[in-house]
């Protein structure tokens, strides 16, 4: 199935189920400050997206500083040496458990299991070039308050993860709350799962759902970024326009062009970092920019060998 059949499928669902998701409409995050997480990146506060749908809203991952993200560029090299093309040679189902987080009453951050297959699709449709598929495996739900509002970092998060985690280091587990702070989600990278094993999977906005009330941010890209995230992939601007030269900087992955700054909406033929040493276009329709679930599209063969390598040192 395509994406824009997937889409159309999505629409229906919504449509379908307009009455009861009512009350998730009314939660619909406020146009609080939009809060960069990432080291080093400034505030931005929120403002109308570019196609004035709602404020823009942003990925919590944290970068990895400069000497931790050269270590596991060295690890993986180490790990690689015993499989030197760095590709898997077999593909990989990838269980995956759901957890829905509402709030204490029931009320708030509900997500209907149309829009859990909706978002499986997606996922599936996003990785088809790569190694990797999704297979749902179960599907939890819980009333929570302080949960249903937990954001990257906290004890609320801790807590979360360590009631309701399944499985092992191959396992994705995924969270839907309403965390707020501006944030679509936020995820743990592969290097992490040995030093914090309880900790690993994706958060994402219950919004963010296909379906869901989050536009444009509504067609379960989210739950690709994150999921990009989880398999190792930065963000495409990770590093801005800085060490075009030196291998494994920026986002450790040599065809998507360097860019400054994350990318809204859908700017087409964007282009931040100029010059004879930074050729193409920002890669706004790759999934681990910050454009519109619309507007991203695609993930890179360098990024699909990216996650082969991530997974075999790590996963
Ligand atoms: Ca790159
Ligand atoms: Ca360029
Ligand atoms: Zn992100």
């Amino acid at each position: 199935m395509t994406k824009r059949a997937i889409r159309y499928l999505v629409l229906g669902v919504a449509a379908a189920t307009a009455i009861a998701t009512s009350v998730t409409l009314a939660a619909t995050p406020d146009a609080a400050a939009v809060v960069e997480q990432g080291q080093g990146q400034a505030q931005r506060s929120a403002q109308g997206n570019a196609n004035g749908q709602g404020p823009q809203l942003v990925c919590g991952t944290r970068d990895l500083d400069d000497a931790t993200a050269d270590a596991v560029e060295d690890y993986t090299r180490r790990i690689l040496q015993k499989s030197p093309s760095g590709f898997l040679t077999s593909s990989r189902v990838i269980p995956v458990f759901v957890h829905v987080i509402h709030s204490a009453n029931g009320s708030g951050g509900v997500v209907t299991s149309q829009q859990i297959n909706a978002q499986m699709s997606v996922l599936n449709e996003a990785f088809a070039g790569s190694s990797f598929s999704f297979t749902l495996a179960g599907v939890t739900n819980t009333n929570n308050d302080a949960w249903y509002t937990a954001g990257p970092n906290t004890n609320a998060e801790r807590q979360m993860k360590t009631a309701l985690r399944q499985g092992g280091s191959n396992t994705l587990n995924i969270y839907s709350n309403n965390m707020g702070g501006g944030l679509l989600g936020w995820a743990t990278f592969p290097s992490s799962y040995a030093s914090k094993p309880l900790m690993d999977g994706v958060v994402i906005l219950y919004s963010s759902l296909p379906g869901g009330s989050a536009a444009p941010y509504n067609q379960g890209d989210t739950g690709t970024h994150e999921v990009g995230h989880w398999m190792g992939l930065y963000h495409t601007f990770q590093g801005g326009c800085a060490n075009p030269k030196k291998n494994g900087s920026g986002d450790f992955v040599s065809d998507t062009a360097a860019e400054r700054s994350p990318a809204f909406g859908c700017p087409v033929g964007r282009d931040t970092c100029t010059g004879a040493r930074f050729p193409g276009l920002d890669p706004i329709e790759n999934f681990m920019d910050y454009t519109d679930d619309s507007c991203m599209d695609r993930f890179s063969a360098g990024q699909y060998a990216r996650m082969d390598a991530q997974w075999t040192a790590y996963r």
